[in-house]
């Protein structure tokens, strides 16, 4: 019997025996962020219930309608923002809470408040959600600046002010994919334990890529550079094989496959929406974070993607992720263009 793989496989290395450990490393850290991560992972884990439990719990449907009970029914990403909201406020480590479901900023009363401001959206990918496609939550702290009321201010901030990102998929495992700005590291939800278990430690996307992944219905719309790339992923010039394309239509699922088998996943500007989709503060940022701590890259179109400053708490931006030899490429054509104007 081979003892010493089976300790190996007792010693359970979970989410906040990590982030403890991470933590033991500054002796001046005080345990606030574990609290409030031990509150993310609360929600995750409620989230993945309810996604799993959907069909079954007749969660899915439209935000007011009535159950055969005459209860009204919570949407699920509705019911996700009231449980992240109320989670992280419980926290007593958070000031500002800005989702993706609310207009306005939560500003935590001056009781509960805490030195951390978060950014989220709760469940990313919800019209995939009837389907059964894997969705996500995406997350980014940063830090308040000590010593005065919390304001806007502290969360319209360049992405690489980010203390941390991450996200969670909700697919055939529950994935929670984390970076305290010392890699990237992924945990499995073991569902008999409720534990999340370092699955994937040390996280780092291949160089270049073999995949493109980006919504190609769009394309009669798209700006020259980002044509003349997608061009180039299915008939390179260099004699390579041309790139496969895969696209789900849901971000977290799309990024973790950049993640783990590199590539470049783009939702570039197009003539109708010269900003793109994806919202800056809670799937850009946090996102781009992630690439960044694993090796890849994370360009706009026209800068890093982390030095963008966010005007609005909703605002968008193109985005080009993944593959630091990829995300060079496109970088390169931006370039190019940039030149000949
Ligand atoms: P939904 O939350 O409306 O499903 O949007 C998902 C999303 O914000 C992101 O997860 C996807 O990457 C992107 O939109 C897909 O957008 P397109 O449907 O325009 O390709």
């Amino acid at each position: 019997m081979d003892h010493a793989a089976d300790a190996h496989r007792t010693d359970l290395m979970t989410i906040t025996r990590f982030v403890l450990n991470e933590q033991s490393k500054h002796p001046e850290s005080r345990g606030d962020f574990t609290i409030l991560l031990s509150h993310i992972v609360l929600g995750c884990k409620f989230v993945c219930t309810a996604v799993n439990k959907a069909g079954l719990a007749k969660l899915i449907g439209l935000a007011g309608e009535t159950n055969v009970q005459g209860e009204e029914q919570k949407k699920l990403d509705v019911l996700s923002n009231e449980v992240f909201i109320k989670a992280l406020v419980s926290s007593g480590r958070t000031s500002i809470l800005v989702s993706e479901e609310d207009e306005e900023a939560t500003i935590v009363e001056k009781s509960k408040r805490g030195r951390y401001c978060v950014v989220f959206d709760p469940l990313d990918g919800s019209s995939n959600i009837d389907c059964g496609v894997s969705i996500g939550t995406i997350f980014g702290i940063y830090a308040l600046n000590d010593g005065h009321e919390p304001s806007l201010d502290d969360v319209l901030q360049p992405g690489k002010n980010m203390l941390a990102a991450g996200y969670c998929m909700y697919g055939s495992s529950c994935t929670l994919v984390l970076s305290t700005g010392g890699g990237v590291n992924g945990f499995t939800l073991d569902p008999s334990l409720g534990e999340f278990i370092l699955t994937h430690p040390d996280i780092k996307i291949p160089k270049k890529g073999k995949i493109y992944s980006v919504n190609e219905g769009n394309a009669k719309n798209w700006d020259g550079p980002t044509a003349k790339y997608v061009e180039q992923c299915k008939f390179p010039k260099d004699g390579s094989s041309p790139k496969s394309l895969r696209y789900i239509g849901s971000m977290v699922a799309d990024v973790h496959r950049t993640l783990l088998y590199g590539g470049i996943f783009l939702y570039p500007a197009d003539k109708k929406s010269p900003n793109g989709k994806l919202r800056v503060l809670y799937e850009v940022f946090p996102m781009s974070f992630l690439m960044e701590q694993a090796g890849g890259q994370a360009f706009t179109g026209k800068q890093r993607a982390l030095d963008l400053v966010p005007k609005k708490i909703h605002e968008r931006s193109p985005i080009f992720l993944g593959s630091y030899d990829d995300v060079e490429e496109i970088k390169a054509l931006y370039a190019a263009e940039e030149k000949k104007e």
